[in-house]
């Protein structure tokens, strides 16, 4: 069995969010998903989110592909959370590209193409603005 995890945000889930869920779904039998905690946000990107990290991780959690979700705490944790989930490929969008390739000794890295022009930063500008 082999199983893919991946992290992000999925703050007001959209279609880019889908996309990679479901193509890194496709190269294993179970995907696991690090969803970032309100804290972990805040630091990141320097905003809350919109959404509480118990609604993100409620919504991702209900996606037909996701198997398991967790709370990703600290970006440094990486390599904890590859190992505590057994996970066999790590998938990224590409707008990570390069950043974990040190977990290549413990499991498989890949990047993704990121969808373009959608996200939650565009949308929150969209809707304030219409
Ligand atoms: N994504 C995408 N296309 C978009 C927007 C996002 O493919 N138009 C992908 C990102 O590349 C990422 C995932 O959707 O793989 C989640 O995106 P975010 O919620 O923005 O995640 P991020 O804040 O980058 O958090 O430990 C890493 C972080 O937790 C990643």
């Amino acid at each position: 069995e082999t199983t893919v995890i991946t992290f992000g945000t999925f703050d007001v889930l959209h279609v880019g969010h889908v996309r990679v869920l479901n193509r890194a779904a496709e190269l294993g039998d179970r995907l696991v998903v690090g969803v970032s905690s309100d804290a972990l946000n805040l630091a990141k990107k320097g905003r809350n989110p919109v959404f509480s990290q118990q609604e993100r991780l409620e919504i991702v959690a209900n996606l037909k592909v996701v198997d398991t979700v967790f709370v990703e705490e600290s970006l440094e944790l990486k390599r904890e959370y590859v190992e505590q989930h057994a996970a066999d490929i790590l998938v990224m969008g590409d707008d990570w590209a390069g950043k974990f390739d040190f977990l290549n000794d413990i499991c498989k890295v890949v990047y993704l193409p990121r969808t373009p022009s959608i996200s939650t930063t565009a949308l929150i500008e969209h809707i304030a603005t219409t």
